[in-house]
């Protein structure tokens, strides 16, 4: 088709409150589609996959060849897998999406089979240096509508935790964004015993004073060994999370065998993860219950919907990943997705920062704990260049840890 062959993509890197990497493409018809794809902390590195590899063999194909792309940019290139060519590749596929629902004049889930619910329940993001102030940031989230909470919690003796907003922000909310702009990342420390010894009191606490309803979720962030995660899961299980993210280090799918003998508390795993493959024997062995992957770094659209397919098949359900790292391109083809998978399970929603917002302009909509794509045709997010020039890129790591003795460990 003459129009929608691609005349044109640039890569848009920009730091509104912090970096994002943005593909957009044009037809030949003038059609324009976005992609998210930011690597938190290696943004130049898909920046440059994507400028210097992929552009050149964009330009001049059919943009509605979605499936025949993504099938040549992933095998054609020999090198397979990995955040990098993954991100790169899923920014390329949400952009033709995008472009192919433009196109046909419909919001993108409509050509992924169209709503099978109303809205997109989303959780949110509480935490405290103490219990009080945990307490007072859960408070927080329900007062910005969110009806499931991610708590996470700093513990005596560990000077920084990760997921621990230092101080609730000006706006009054507890964000917490972990990359750091600085020329070095910035060194934190682990404890794994007085975490386990700290952790089931906190939700104890949490239970005691917003009952048993409300959902409640809890990220260990890859720290724990297999045992020491049955235990944490284990302990938890008075308290009935929703699930507990990420208990062992992603590379390691066997280690869930272990933790799933000896606990009832439902696992997340896989943000980490770029492709179906890293779900292989989870999925099979029925392991783990959510799926965390973000269209952002596991391939896009086409293939996050391979992965949830495979996994409803065992009755596992979505819930991507939605930092703040996941641009509002990310986040909204997540929405459609979301909206349209029949084994949706939940959606993170960290909210992004007022200068973000000025540069990606959205359509979704948030009311009581829902997220909704909206009715735009596309994915609904347009990119101002006005916006985005005063925010050049700064450079930004996310932190490292060290145990005690100065061991590096897993962040
Ligand atoms: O870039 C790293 C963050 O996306 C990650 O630390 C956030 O674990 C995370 C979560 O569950 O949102
Ligand atoms: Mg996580």
């Amino acid at each position: 088709m003459a129009g929608t062959t691609i005349r044109s993509a640039e890569v848009l890197v920009a730091s509104p409150g912090r970096n994002f990497v943005t593909l957009r493409v044009m037809t030949e018809d003038g059609v324009v589609g976005l992609g998210d794809a930011t690597l938190n902390g290696r943004e130049l590195a898909v920046a440059s996959y994507l400028t210097d590899h992929v552009v050149p063999l964009l330009l001049g194909r059919d943009a509605h060849r979605i499936e025949d792309t993504w099938q040549f940019l992933y095998r054609g290139a020999y090198w397979r897998r990995g955040p990098v060519t993954m991100a790169a590749i899923a920014a390329v596929d949400v952009a033709l999406w995008d472009i192919k629902a433009k196109v046909a004049g419909l919001p993108l889930y409509q050509l992924l089979g169209g709503a099978s619910r109303t809205g997109v329940m989303a959780y949110g993001h509480a935490s405290g240096r103490d219990v009080p102030e945990l307490l007072d940031s859960i408070r927080a989230q329900q007062a910005e509508g969110f009806r499931s909470i991610r708590v996470q919690t700093s513990v005596p003796g560990i000077d920084k935790v990760y997921g621990v907003a230092a101080q609730p922000s000006t706006s009054g909310r507890y964000d917490y964004e972990p990359a750091q702009r600085a020329p070095l990342p910035a060194e934190e420390d682990w404890d794994t015993s007085a975490y386990l010894r700290h952790v089931p009191g906190v939700f104890e606490a949490v239970r005691n004073e917003f009952g048993p309803a409300l959902p409640l979720l809890h990220d260990a962030h890859h720290r724990l060994t297999p045992i020491q995660a049955a235990r944490l899961g284990r302990a938890l299980e008075p308290y009935d999370l929703f699930w507990l993210e990420d208990c062992t280090p992603g590379e390691n799918q066997d280690a869930l065998r272990l933790v799933r003998q000896h606990t009832t508390t439902p696992l997340a795993i896989g943000e980490v993860f770029t492709t179906v493959w890293d779900y292989q024997t989870l999925v099979r062995e029925q392991l783990f219950d959510y799926v965390r992957s973000s269209v952002t770094h596991a391939g896009g659209v086409t293939a996050l919907r391979r992965i949830v397919d495979y996994a409803a098949q065992y009755q596992i359900k979505s819930g991507f990943h939605g930092p703040t790292d996941i641009s509002p391109v990310g986040m909204a083809a997540a929405l459609h997705l979301d909206l349209a998978v029949h084994n949706f399970g939940i959606q993170e929603y960290m909210q992004h920062s007022a200068a973000t917002d000025e540069v990606f302009r959205q359509t979704f909509t948030w009311a009581d704990g829902h997220l909704h794509p909206g009715e735009e045709p596309g994915i609904g997010v347009t990119y101002d260049d006005d916006a985005a020039a005063h925010h050049p890129y700064q450079a930004a790591y996310l932190p490292f840890n060290r145990l005690k003795d100065g061991t590096v460990h897993d962040w």
